[in-house]
């Protein structure tokens, strides 16, 4: 598949949005075509099942959340993803995968193998070329959501142990694709260090530039 598959990772707060948008302006200045999408969400259905899973009154089971999200994964994967890789675009996705391992299985305490498993049949083996994880204490992200009105101003017991958990589990991520950020530094200089771990990737598919190796063929599996 000729695209690149970015994505952006991290706990409540970190700072996602903010880099998606910095980062997908920037690929666009270098003359690429940019396909944004954030998880769960991103098709008429993904966007229904997150309505479901962050409504508290419909009360989703740790069980249900997780199917939910698979579900709401495999739409966007086939009918947005794989295409906008297969048309040589850079998709940049707010969250995939590594959410599932930090909340359902970390922060969950869902059983990782068959959680992997089903995972792996919602995206059909796709990889990205490059994760992003934005590497925050959950304290500090939930404290920015507060400052921006997005949360509680406090959270406490299973929750927080909850967030904890998460947060652990990203800075703990590894694979051949994780580039851990420091997410406790500025906007700019985490868009400095987003952008040096992206222009590799990206390198040979920004035009005039000469290319490294190509991204083709690494994203995995099947449609
Ligand atoms: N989920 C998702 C699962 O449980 N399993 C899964 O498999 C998946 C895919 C929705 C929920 O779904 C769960 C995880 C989530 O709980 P979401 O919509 O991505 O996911 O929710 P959040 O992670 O909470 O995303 P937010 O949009 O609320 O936070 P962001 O995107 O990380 O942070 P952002 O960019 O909005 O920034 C938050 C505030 O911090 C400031 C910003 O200006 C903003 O005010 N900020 C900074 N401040 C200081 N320094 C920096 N470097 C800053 N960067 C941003």
């Amino acid at each position: 598949m000729p695209g690149a598959f970015l994505v952006v990772e991290g706990p409540d707060g970190a700072g996602k949005t903010t880099l998606v948008k910095r980062l997908a302006a920037r690929l666009r200045e270098a003359g690429l075509t940019v396909t944004e999408v954030r998880e769960p969400g991103g098709t008429p259905l993904a966007e229904m099942a997150r309505r479901a899973v962050l409504d508290p009154s419909l009360g989703a089971s740790p069980l249900a959340e997780l199917f939910l999200m698979l579900a709401a994964r495999a739409d966007l994967v086939t009918k947005v993803i794989r295409p906008a890789l297969a048309a040589g675009q850079v998709v940049l996705s707010d969250r995939f995968e590594l959410s599932t391992e930090a909340y359902q299985i970390a922060g969950r305490e869902l059983p990782r193998k068959p959680v992997l498993a089903a995972n792996r049949l919602a995206t059909g083996g796709l990889r990205p070329d490059v994760t992003l994880v934005l590497d925050l204490p959950a304290d500090v992200g939930l404290e920015r959501l507060a400052v921006s009105g997005r949360a509680h101003d406090r959270i406490e017991g299973a929750e927080r142990r909850l967030h904890d958990r998460v947060a652990r589990a990203f800075a703990a991520a590894e694979g051949p694709s994780v580039v851990h950020l420091d997410a406790t530094r500025s906007v700019e200089a985490v868009e400095q260090q987003a952008w040096d771990a992206v222009r590799r990737v990206v390198k040979e598919l920004i035009p005039g530039e000469p290319g490294l190796k190509h991204p083709s063929g690494t994203h995995g599996g099947t449609a």
